[in-house]
């Protein structure tokens, strides 16, 4: 499993790495982002087989039967186009239940003992509202263009693969892990933006190599 994983996530990189922006780089100054905060052209990634919760390990899962301990993990996080304002995210897991959604995001921290440790969702604009007691369902900020949403569906083999890409780059703070859910999805309406249920697996995110 780990070699055709490997292939796969060969695949994706290829397929989904960002063109180099020289093009991109001709645009006019004006259309910087009025931020005066430097973009962090830093990509992060997280991979491994999960384990139960260790401090060693990068990939845990908290749900072996959701996240079979034998299942693997490999996650991107890659700041792209002008200025690294954009970024561009993927997930491809392996060995997960055949035919079956996850939710999944971006979290504040790194992975943990418990799957409460990752932290809230990234947020890029934080929810004033939220707080460790209470998580934003705001969908002005609890919403895909403001937090990285990676919710992800296998195939009959337990594997799957799914990226987003969103208008924000990293400034002040990175993302610390990708968190996969109980839920198959990730809801929108709101008061529910956000809501997913029990965290089931973890990777954590560090600088790329
Ligand atoms: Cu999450």
């Amino acid at each position: 499993m780990g070699r055709r994983l490997t292939l796969a996530v060969a695949a994706t990189v290829l397929a989904f790495t960002p063109m180099a922006c020289g093009h991109q780089q001709s645009q006019t100054p004006a259309a910087k982002p009025a931020s005066h905060a430097r973009p962090d052209p830093t990509a992060l990634s997280g991979s491994g087989t999960f384990t139960a919760p260790d401090p060693a390990s990068k990939a845990i899962t908290y749900n072996p039967s959701l996240a079979p301990a034998d299942s693997a993990v490999l996650a991107s996080v890659t700041p792209s186009g002008y200025g690294y304002s954009r970024t561009v995210a993927t997930l491809v897991v392996a060995g997960l239940q055949p035919n079956r959604s996850y939710a999944a995001h971006a979290h504040t921290n790194a992975c943990g003992r418990t799957g409460e440790d990752a932290g809230p969702y990234y947020q890029n604009r934080i929810d004033p509202a939220a707080s460790s007691q209470a998580a934003s369902t705001n969908s002005r900020y609890a919403n895909p263009r403001n937090e990285i949403w990676l919710d992800i569906r296998t195939d009959a083999a337990g594997q799957g693969t799914s990226q987003t890409a969103v208008p924000f780059g990293f400034t002040d703070r990175r993302p610390g892990s990708i968190v996969l859910h109980e839920a198959t999805a990730t809801p929108t309406a709101p008061g529910q933006a956000g809501a997913t249920g029990a965290p089931i697996a973890c990777v954590t995110l560090v600088p790329s190599q």
